[in-house]
């Protein structure tokens, strides 16, 4: 998949797109990542790329005119590209989005900063607005990060198959099973006796009780859309009983 990220500030993207599986992802040729500087793009004298609102207000705006350009330029590189720009109007992100786009063979990303974009160019050159949570950032920079690395995931190859984005959590709508690694005693903390016996089995039960029991206590609301067996619920409702007793 190629990913061409449009913002002016391409030297934030460095290490996040360099280190661990994002790096190993680009260095295997599964993740391509381009990054365009919009500022080259602007045809102002000092080659700016905001200036101040119409109708007055504090801050700046994002110009339309190198963004428009920019993303012309990049639309030519990757025809067909989905363009999204990043944002807190748009739709939120989530598993289901990151595997969608995952389906797409690239994707431009747009980067707004200050406080905001020329509405016509966001008119004229995204396809659409993507949210990664209710907050304000002081730029998409981070978002647009946030988006790739979860995307990624969803590349086949990109995590080993075992591992795979599909395989785990939120795919089946529930919190992770708690993990533990060596030592087995962590100054009288023992990891759980089921993990250490090689039952396989049973490890998978109790992994899956584990999930159940950590949804319902810390995210019940997923429990709506989870995707769940008869036995699943026969755990849940186990676990509604022990915990109406510990309450
Ligand atoms: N939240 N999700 C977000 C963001 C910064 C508009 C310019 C977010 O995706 N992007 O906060 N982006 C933008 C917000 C003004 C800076």
């Amino acid at each position: 998949m190629t990913v061409e990220i449009l913002t002016v500030f391409p030297e934030m993207f460095g290490s996040v797109l360099s280190a661990s599986i994002l790096g190993r992802a680009r260095e295997q040729g599964l993740l391509d990542v381009r990054l365009t500087d919009i500022r080259p793009f602007s045809k102002s004298k000092h080659k700016n790329t905001d200036d101040y609102p119409f109708g007055g207000g504090a801050g700046m705006v994002m110009m339309a005119q190198p963004i428009m350009d920019a993303m012309a330029s990049a639309v030519s590189r990757l025809p067909g590209a989905r363009r999204i720009y990043l944002g807190p109007r748009g739709r939120k992100l989530t598993t289901e989005v990151a595997r969608e786009l995952a389906g797409e063979e690239s994707l431009i990303l747009l980067c707004g900063h200050y406080e905001g974009v020329d509405q016509r160019a966001l008119d004229t050159c995204v396809d659409e607005e993507i949210s990664i949570g209710d907050y304000i950032l002081t730029g998409g920079e981070l978002a647009a990060m946030v988006l790739t690395d979860c995307v990624a995931r969803f590349i086949p190859g990109v995590l080993g198959s075992a591992e795979s984005a599909e395989e785990e959590s939120f795919s089946d709508g529930l919190l992770e099973y708690p993990q533990y690694t060596r030592p087995r005693d962590l100054d009288g903390m023992a990891v759980p006796d089921v993990l250490l016996n090689g039952d396989h089995a049973k490890i998978r039960r109790w992994r899956r009780r584990e999930s159940l029991a950590a949804t319902l206590r810390y995210r019940p609301d997923l429990l709506e859309s989870a995707c769940l067996t008869a036995e699943d619920r026969k755990m849940l409702k186990e676990l509604e009983n022990e915990c109406s007793f510990e309450n």
